[in-house]
């Protein structure tokens, strides 16, 4: 794996500034508090899809050792519901005696040890009145939700323009349901101390669960505090306030002690969400030369009954190639499924399969090159708008890509390269993300010995949120990396957003970049009111900083240190706060353009047992301004292994008798292994992005985009097969 250094726009690879702490085992996840007099919780979850409780008995498992309490609906707290304007969170837990679907939970028992408490949760005795359950998305009796976000898009004429089209693409892709399995098993510790609650608590969002929990609890949001400094990984999971988290708070009131809830792996698979299955319908309207005339666009995914969440699978085809038509279409099916959530890259994973295998379709239609036919259709302007986009390297993701691939090798003919009993295939897709910036807010420090400290209420999810806010402050006020010190995961903290959405950075990083300039604005005024000061006069604009001083550009004498300034004036520190405030496109004039990518893959399948192999990937992406060359490839790096696991093997099973999910274990879930994932070339290219101050675009998602349509292009250029949903497995291919 090499990178071609572009020092333009590539920054230093340093270690994770929180490395040594996570390597030593002194970084302390949710799961590893273990408070005074804590008690431990364990959850009931219902076994059938729909219907009523008729009867729980609880009596054994109250007598049983070491128990101290056993919720059920019966004697749940009443809580409030979760803030409206939020994302939208499952409502609140044991309110009812309604199953709504299969693992729903009806019960928490609290014990003195772990294990006593689960022991006692297995003895709880429960009859239903069993409902029909809806659980297959095309049930007529399933409530159907049309545009259920608002944003059904349409330009110009695509009936008219699909009628009159030379080349016609019409075609279905599906996706499967996939659950987003997050290594560390999450977990609530909830502690109260008279109206004062504490979390630490496994999430990408604690200032979101705060709010949700306060709300729920009728508490102040001051009096909830949330902390999660260290999280074992989220791919979205936690980005909702789930049921368990209520259920460990309202535990610890009833049990009035700390209590710990940490979920099993198959509790995981109910728990926390999933990326929903998808159907997608693609119509593509060309010329005979292969310039796009129409795309339509539309997709159903599932929805829980309890609970709104959304991945917008069509949105994708409105921002990826030039068409003059174009329609999008969402709809959602509701059925008794677990709660549907966001999963790396929600909806554009599921959208640019379908729609980047429809164009691979439409390039052997019109008999034009993969690669060729991508960057015919190029979009030089946004195409909703006529906007020039904010940035967009794609053509630059395709050609550099196809260079380093050597795809000017491949024999276009299908079935036309083997190497003994494999079919060799190379497949192209090209990846158009969303954009997503959020306000959020930081605070800057600057201390008596020259040291800073920088703080917000996000959280690092093992992306190197610690280590790239560090070097931008260092970097912003003059100072080495390892004199910044992060603050991070504490709602108490100025408010954050989500670690979500691949928008942390930009988000963040603007509220960093807004508090450093406020921070040396106040370093400047002060230095104004001394009359001794080299700095005094020098107007802002003429200032710069390095190696913790202020001075006057092109005199890097005449300045004075940072600590020298506070000393003079009698000051152990000088903070400043920023905030980010997502510019408008309006007024810029400009669209703001998620990051873009190109994959390049080649696979083997073996003819006659039809196993497929992923042999070479090569992936370049337009991330703007890369910040930390080392941890932006780790993201790459991750995410293509997502992909190949959405490509090839992860698939979440329901039984559709029971609504029972057949395979929540991590020995039934399949995802790559090490000796499914080839040798990775990972390369940025692109330029610093003009939308926020940092130059920034999000990349902790778009590596899984874009490598199951390479993957599934490849096999079709291997073997003729065009495969149309996925995971793509062994005997689609015999
Ligand atoms: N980065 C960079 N330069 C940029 C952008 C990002 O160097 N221009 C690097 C930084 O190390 C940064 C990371 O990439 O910390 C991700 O930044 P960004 O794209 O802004 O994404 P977020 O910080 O918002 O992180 C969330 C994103 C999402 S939405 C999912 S899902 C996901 C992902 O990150 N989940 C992850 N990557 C993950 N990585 C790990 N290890 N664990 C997860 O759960
Ligand atoms: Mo990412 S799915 O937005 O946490």
């Amino acid at each position: 794996m090499t990178t071609i250094q572009q020092p333009r726009i590539l920054g230093a690879g340093v270690n994770r500034v929180d490395g040594p702490l996570k390597v030593t085992g002194q970084a302390r996840y949710p799961n590893d508090f273990n408070l005074p007099g804590m008690a431990y919780a364990a959850v009931v979850r219902s076994t059938i899809p729909s219907g009523r409780i008729r009867r729980m008995d609880t009596t054994a498992a109250e007598k049983s050792p070491g128990v101290l309490e056993v919720i059920t609906h019966e004697n749940a707290d009443h809580l409030g519901e979760a803030p409206p304007s939020f994302v939208k969170n499952p409502q609140p837990p044991l309110q009812d005696d309604v199953i709504r679907f299969y693992g729903q939970y009806i019960a928490v028992v609290v014990a003195d040890t772990q294990q006593n408490a689960t022991a006692a949760a297995r003895r709880i005795e429960v009859e239903y009145d069993r409902h029909e359950a809806l659980l297959d998305p095309h049930d007529p009796r399933a409530e159907r939700i049309k545009d259920p976000w608002g944003e059904d898009t349409a330009w110009g004429d695509v009936r008219t323009a699909l009628n009159r089209a030379p080349v016609m693409i019409d075609q279905t892709y599906t996706t499967s349901e996939n659950t987003n399995n997050p290594l560390g098993l999450f977990t609530t510790v909830a502690s109260w101390d008279g109206d004062t609650l504490t979390l630490h608590d496994s999430n990408q969002w604690p200032n979101m669960i705060q709010q949700v929990v306060a709300a729920m609890f009728g508490v102040p949001r001051d009096a909830v505090r949330v902390l999660t400094p260290f999280v074992g990984g989220g791919f979205g999971a936690g980005l909702r306030c789930w049921s368990h988290i209520p259920l460990a708070v309202m535990a610890a009131r009833h049990v009035g002690r700390p209590v710990k809830l940490e979920l099993t792996r198959p509790e995981m698979f109910t728990g926390l969400g999933h990326r929903t299955a998808s159907i997608n319908w693609i119509r593509l309207g060309a010329t005979r030369d292969g310039r796009l005339t129409a795309i339509e666009h539309e997709s159903l995914t599932t929805l829980p009954l309890d609970g709104d969440e959304y991945e917008p699978c069509s949105s994708v085809s409105t921002w990826s190639y030039a068409s003059p038509n174009v329609t999008t279409r969402d709809q959602q099916v509701r059925l008794n499924i677990p709660w549907t959530n966001f999963m790396r890259a929600p909806g554009d994973a599921q959208g640019n399969f379908a729609l980047e295998s429809a164009i691979d379709e439409l390039a052997w239609e019109v008999g034009l090159d993969p690669l060729e036919i991508r960057l015919l259709n190029y979009a030089e302007v946004d195409p909703k708008t006529g906007r020039p986009w904010s940035s967009n390297a794609l053509r630059q993701c395709l050609e550099v890509g196809a260079r380093r691939f050597g795809w000017s090798e491949r024999n276009p003919e299908i079935r036309s390269m083997r190497d003994g009993h494999e079919l060799v295939g190379y497949g192209v897709a090209g990846v158009s993300f969303f954009w997503y910036q959020q306000p959020c807010s930081a605070r800057v420090i600057v201390k008596g010995d020259g040291s800073a400290y920088v703080r917000s209420a996000v959280t690092d999810i093992g992306t190197g949120t610690y280590t790239i806010m560090a070097q931008l402050a260092a970097g912003l006020l003059g100072l080495e990396v390892d004199q910044v010190e992060m603050q991070l995961g504490d709602s108490s903290m100025p408010v954050g957003t989500a670690a979500g959405g691949s928008g942390l950075t930009a988000a963040l990083g603007s509220a960093v970049h807004d508090a450093c300039g406020r921070l040396i604005q106040k370093f400047v005024d002060l230095a104004g009111t001394d009359p001794f000061s080299p700095l005094a006069n020098v107007p802002f604009e003429d200032i710069e900083v390095s190696e913790g001083r202020l001075f006057r550009k092109g005199e890097p004498t005449r300045g004075e240190s940072l600590a020298r300034i506070l000393a003079v004036h009698g000051l152990t520190e000088l903070s400043a706060d920023g905030n980010s405030t997502p510019n408008s496109p309006e007024q810029l004039g400009m669209t703001p353009a998620g990051a873009r990518g190109a994959r390049f893959v080649e696979v083997r399948v073996d003819e006659d047992l039809g196993r497929i192999r992923v042999a070479r990937i090569v992936t370049v992406n337009d991330g703007g301004r890369i910040l930390n060359e080392k941890l932006a490839r780790s993201q790459i790096l991750g995410g293509t292994v997502g992909g190949v696991g959405m490509a090839l093997f992860e698939e979440t099973v329901t039984d559709k008798d029971t609504g029972r999910i057949a395979n929540a274990t991590f020995g039934d879930y399949l995802i790559p292994v090490n000796a499914d994932i080839p040798d990775v070339h990972i390369e940025f290219v692109g330029e610093p992005d003009a939308f926020n101050p940092i130059g920034v675009k999000g990349v902790g998602e778009i590596g899984l985009v874009g490598v199951a349509p390479a993957i599934a292009n490849g096999i079709f250029h291997a073997t003729g097969k065009r495969i149309r949903a996925l995971p793509i497995t062994m005997d689609m291919l015999m």
